[in-house]
């Protein structure tokens, strides 16, 4: 019994956290198979503490049989092989940015929208929202629901293993090499400017108004998931830390809305654990969001600088609750509501 279930990306940051979070959270699977590029066909990857799993070709891959696709190869390869993979009747999770805004493709956070799941069966395909506005729309839909939010203004500090495996690498060359006055350009691949020591104001290509794509994508796939009326304007920095998004979120509301009020109902809120001591210590940061599942809410506090204003910090494990934990998490609704194993 269980699902035939495919990794596809199995390599990258996120194909390896879906293996781990499977695994983790015994997700029932009679067969998982570990898909990636042809450069890759060959290598190995864990699942569990004992299954190795020889990395198959995506390209030649027959999907029949397969119930489930967890997938996060690059929007590219997502275009090309998720059509072929659901006409073969598998349903395609995939974690790129391809099919995100297409109408037909329900774009879901368990915790926000579950109901949406419902329409994957139009393309056999579910898209997984990008890592920052995941944790910001499950801090935002209690609120919403609460208090009506009318407008967001968020301010990111994203890690660089949104980027990649590279990008850590070279963040961590780059810092090790300042130490013997190595320039960091001869570590400068994937980043347009030093990253080590640095932050960086920009996240994905610019488009024509002048915000990056990371920007544009928090704004439209908040109004997708939650609400196209909130008006969302979003600032995106890269920062140097290896693992977790933080965020700064300032919202406005229509109803009144106090720190206490929006600290109770985020408190009973599923997938958010509230740090608010206002105090040394007494809020979370990336460092110890890394491996967790929640999305963890800090320094709640009034923004009077606005009739009803809030503002708070969030922090989350981008490849977890930002990637890999939230695409599980939308297979586990797929397999109890609407696949047979
Ligand atoms: C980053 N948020 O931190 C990006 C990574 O649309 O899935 C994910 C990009 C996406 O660089």
């Amino acid at each position: 019994d269980g699902y035939r279930v495919a990794v596809v990306g199995a390599t990258g940051n996120v194909g390896r956290e879906m293996l781990t979070i499977l695994d983790e959270r015994a997700f029932p699977v009679k067969e998982v198979v570990a898909l990636a590029s042809s450069r890759s066909v060959g290598r190995e990857v864990s699942f569990g503490e004992d299954a190795v799993l020889k990395v198959r070709d995506l390209a030649t891959f027959d999907f029949t049989g397969v119930d489930i696709a967890l997938s996060s190869p690059g929007a590219k390869v997502s275009a090309a092989f998720a059509p072929r993979a659901a006409a073969a009747g598998c349903v395609v999770i995939d974690n790129t940015s391809h099919f995100r805004m297409d109408p037909d493709v329900p774009l879901v956070v368990p915790e926000v929208n579950p109901e949406a799941i419902a329409r994957f069966r139009k393309r056999h395909i579910i898209a997984n929202p990008n890592c920052s506005t995941i944790q910001m729309v499950v801090a935002l839909k209690p609120l919403h629901d609460a208090f009506k939010i009318k407008r967001v203004v968020v301010s990111t500090y994203q890690s660089v293993s949104g980027a990649g495996k590279e990008a850590m690498d070279e963040l961590f060359n780059q810092t090790k090499g300042i130490y013997v006055n190595q320039p960091a350009t001869d570590f400068q691949e994937i980043f347009t400017k030093q990253i080590a020591f640095n932050v960086i104001p920009h996240i994905d290509v610019f488009m024509d108004d002048g915000a990056t794509k990371e920007e544009w994508k928090m704004a439209v796939e908040t109004n997708k998931i939650l609400d196209p009326d909130i008006r969302v304007h979003a600032n995106c920095a890269r920062v140097p830390v290896f693992c977790g998004h933080s965020e700064y979120v300032s919202i406005e509301t229509e109803q009144p809305i106090t720190d206490a009020a929006a600290r109770k109902v985020l408190q009973n809120a599923p997938g958010i654990v509230v740090v608010d001591h206002r105090a040394n210590e007494g809020y979370v940061t990336p460092v110890e969001c890394a491996g967790e599942d929640a999305v963890y809410v800090s320094r709640l506090r009034k923004d009077r600088t606005v009739d009803n204003g809030l503002s708070f910090w969030c922090v989350a494990d981008n490849l977890r609750k930002g990637a890999a934990l939230n695409a599980v998490q939308i297979a586990e609704v797929l397999a109890r509501d609407y696949l047979d194993a």
